[in-house]
């Protein structure tokens, strides 16, 4: 049985989660569901990082302990999920015993194969991204991502030798094009690994500075830096080295990270794996930033978007579509409520809902609630299937490929199609004329086609799909489902099931409630 194996970064938990971390915990979600679909033996991981200063600084301004405020931050993360519709098996946080004792083992192997040594280092240390930079990364002699002067710190630590596998990474990302994607990525991955010597990291803090981390087994008086424990999550989650996980799902993993954190997982972390004699991951999927009005989406900007007030007041459904549908993934996308409601409208309302209410209640007007069996098949009708058949094989071709918003797309055209073969088809002036057989034939090939459009639809919008299904007098099991055959199989709903009368799954929302569109208020008016 195939297998794959999704995670998410690793949350910190200096503030609570934005729709930032929904996005990539709930394309996990989709991208997981989907490959279940495909019959694969999955697992899905998804958490919270919890060492380093940043931490200690933010439970210092709560007045609290780092574990007391590690422990309510992770779980306001881990209580958020399942109200997004997200499933993960296992939720690891890098306080976990099992994790710090797999960092220890990585690093007493990586230090006795002689890949981690001791030395003084001084550079530019930014405590918002908990690393250093090197004078050659510094824009204007600020951090590239939070725009604030670092530190200069100089001290004796420990260093990996992460320069010593320069090449070999390099090679390995020429030898496979799909490693990291999208292309634009992999290409910024070339472009450093080509602009000059790697340097060593620095993988280690002294505990006369820092003591929230884990010890470094060879020695006492260091704590492991935040970036190198982070990333052996990946592998601690699956019981590294002998763990029964283990076995089954490494190398087959799947990264997704936004492109804030390319660096350590494009290059510490297929480095630290080959030092430790690992094989590398299979893919790092990378995806772009929300902004808010041309500004990224973060915490320290204070411009976020809580996901649960959007779940509240539009729905799970058309959220969760939202997000894969407005975001190319690997581009940044804009967040808006508008956009999002603009969405809702067009294709949920219009063209999904509406397709459904309309069919269902032609099919409870001319049979009674129940699905009519499909006589010989015109022209119209092959047109229909075959439209039906590439619009399924391309959905699954680029969903598998991550690219979320076009595959959303190929179904639309097929529920762009059906409306307007509902509309040509006009069963209305069948059943006046007393075409039964005919007007049988088009409510099935109507009706089938929408509970294939709902079987692809289960990845991005479990609980519509389930209703929809639902609707058509259908369960949707995963473990059954095969949707890479979907596209050569007709006929999977059967003639003389009972269906709903109606359905009104997506009611359209009106512009002016948005925040956003509503007019300000002149100051002094009543
Ligand atoms: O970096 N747009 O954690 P973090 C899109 N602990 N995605 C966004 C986003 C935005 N505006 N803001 C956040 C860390 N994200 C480390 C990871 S992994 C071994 C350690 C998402 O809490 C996106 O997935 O800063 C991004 O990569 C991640 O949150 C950063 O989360």
């Amino acid at each position: 049985m195939d297998r794959f194996y999704i995670t998410t970064p690793i949350y910190y938990v200096n503030a609570k989660p934005h729709l930032g971390h929904a996005y990539t915990t709930i394309v996990a979600d989709s991208l997981r569901r989907f490959h279940r679909l495909l019959g694969k033996d999955t697992y899905f991981l998804t958490g919270t990082d919890e060492h380093g200063d940043k931490i200690v600084q933010a439970a210092e301004k709560a007045g609290c302990s780092p574990q007391e405020f590690v422990d309510g931050v992770s779980t306001q993360f881990r209580d958020l999920w399942p109200h997004l519709g997200v499933e993960y098996d296992q939720f690891i946080r890098t306080t976990d015993a099992e994790h710090k004792k797999c960092v220890q083992d990585v690093l007493q192997k990586v230090y006795d194969s002689g890949d981690i040594y001791f030395g003084e280092y001084g550079g530019h240390y930014c405590y918002g991204c908990e690393r250093f930079y090197t004078e050659k990364e510094l824009e204007n002699g600020l951090c590239p991502q939070h725009q604030v002067k670092p530190e200069y710190i100089s001290e004796k630590n420990y260093f990996f030798r992460m320069s010593k596998y320069q090449g070999w990474l390099r090679q390995y990302i020429l030898d496979n094009p799909d490693f990291i994607r999208p292309e634009r990525y992999r290409s910024e991955v070339l472009g450093i690994l080509d602009s000059g010597a790697l340097e060593d990291l620095c993988i280690s803090r002294p505990k006369s500075r820092l003591t929230w981390g884990i010890e470094l087994p060879f020695d006492k008086d260091y704590v492991c830096y935040v970036w190198f424990d982070a990333l052996i999550n990946y592998i601690s989650a699956l019981g590294w080295p002998d763990g029964e996980k283990f076995g089954r799902f490494w190398p087959g993993v799947q990264h997704l990270v936004a492109k804030d954190i390319l660096k350590p997982h494009a290059v510490f972390w297929p480095t630290m794996l080959k030092a430790a004699g690992l094989e590398p991951y299979n893919n790092l999927n990378v995806h772009g930033y929300w902004l808010v009005r041309d500004t990224k989406m973060s915490k320290s900007l204070g411009n976020v978007v809580d996901p649960l007030s959007m779940i509240d007041k539009y729905g799970l459904s058309a959220f969760r579509y939202f997000l894969l549908r407005e975001m190319h993934f690997g581009s940044d996308a804009s967040f808006s409520e508008d956009a999002l409601v603009a969405r809702l409208n067009a294709d949920l309302a219009n063209d999904l809902g509406n397709l459904f209410s309309r069919v269902l209640s032609m099919t409870a007007k001319y049979f009674g609630g129940v699905v009519p069996a499909q006589g010989p098949l015109t022209e119209e009708d092959e047109a229909i299937r075959t439209l039906a058949e590439e619009a399924q094989r391309n959905y699954v071709r680029l969903f598998e490929r991550v690219r979320f918003s076009n595959a959303l797309e190929s179904l639309w055209e097929l529920v762009r199609a059906l409306n307007r073969y509902v509309d040509h088809a006009a069963p209305w002036t069948l059943f006046k004329q007393g075409d039964t057989e005919r007007l049988g034939t088009v409510m099935y090939v109507m009706l089938e086609c929408m509970r294939k459009v709902a079987v692809h639809l289960w990845p991005v919008m479990p609980e519509a799909s389930t209703v929809l299904l639902g609707q058509l007098g259908q369960t949707l099991d995963p473990a059954t489902v095969q949707l890479a055959d979907e596209a050569d199989h007709w006929g999977g709903l059967a003639a003389g099931t009972t269906v709903a009368a109606s359905s009104n799954l997506f009611p359209r929302v009106e512009l002016e409630k948005t925040e956003e569109s509503r007019p300000a208020k002149a100051e002094g008016k009543k």
